[in-house]
């Protein structure tokens, strides 16, 4: 028998919106592998690549890192992965990335997850989070919402008009936003 290519869910949302908290939990309910891009990001920093200091300037002003870059290390990270089904976490953030997936890995997402968030809400959560990112910051947190605003709501938009978004209201606790999550994921796998 042919194999069938993956089950890939997108989830999108604004900084601090919950995404990866939330893949943390579809993890471990529906044994998904997550494929966060700003840890591939971050990890591609730590290990001294050629593009590391291309990475850190660029995650530092909130920008988007050129999509070659991200697509390659999804890519890898998807086969070595072995699973059936993938969380791709922070990713597409811009209708060139979007385009740039799915031209080299020639499949569209199966969902899109989105969390809804209001803009307080989400500066509150990163500003609290201490865990040391160079981009935690009131500075950079304002250029992130800037380009979620401006690169991220059109992939949002594109996958709202084809009918794969699943909008989650991402305000209240992380279980109460999970059981919201829990029947959309388990929709779509059905
Ligand atoms: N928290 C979570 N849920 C909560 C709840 N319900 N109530 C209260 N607190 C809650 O959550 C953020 C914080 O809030 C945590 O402390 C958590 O405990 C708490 P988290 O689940 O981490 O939210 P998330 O949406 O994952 O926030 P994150 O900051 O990771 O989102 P970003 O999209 O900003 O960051 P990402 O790592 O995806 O990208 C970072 C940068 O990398 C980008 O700005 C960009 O420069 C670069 N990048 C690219 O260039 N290309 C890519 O494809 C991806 C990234
Ligand atoms: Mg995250």
């Amino acid at each position: 028998e042919r194999k069938s290519h993956p089950f890939v869910a997108f989830v999108l949302g604004g900084p601090g919106s919950g995404k990866g908290t939330q893949c943390m939990k579809i993890v471990e309910t529906f044994g998904f592998t997550h494929l966060s891009a700003g840890d591939l990001l971050r990890k591609e920093i730590a290990s001294n690549s050629e593009n590391g200091s291309m990475i850190l300037d660029t995650i530092k002003e909130g920008k988007i890192v050129p999509s070659e870059v991200t697509v390659r290390l999804i890519q890898a990270a998807m086969e070595a992965g072995r699973n059936d089904r993938f969380l791709i976490d922070g990713f597409p953030r811009s209708e060139e990335n979007r385009a740039a997936y799915e031209r080299v890995i020639g499949a569209e997402p199966d969902m899109v997850l989105f969390f809804d968030c209001p803009e307080n809400e989400m500066v509150k959560r990163v500003l609290s989070r201490n865990e040391g990112r160079v981009d935690d910051n009131m500075d950079t947190v304002k250029k992130r919402l800037r380009v979620f605003s401006e690169l991220n709501l059109p992939v949002i938009e594109h996958y709202s008009i084809k009918g794969k978004l699943r909008k989650i209201d991402g305000t209240g606790s992380a279980d109460e936003i999970f059981e919201r999550v829990r029947s959309a994921v388990f929709a779509a796998l059905r």
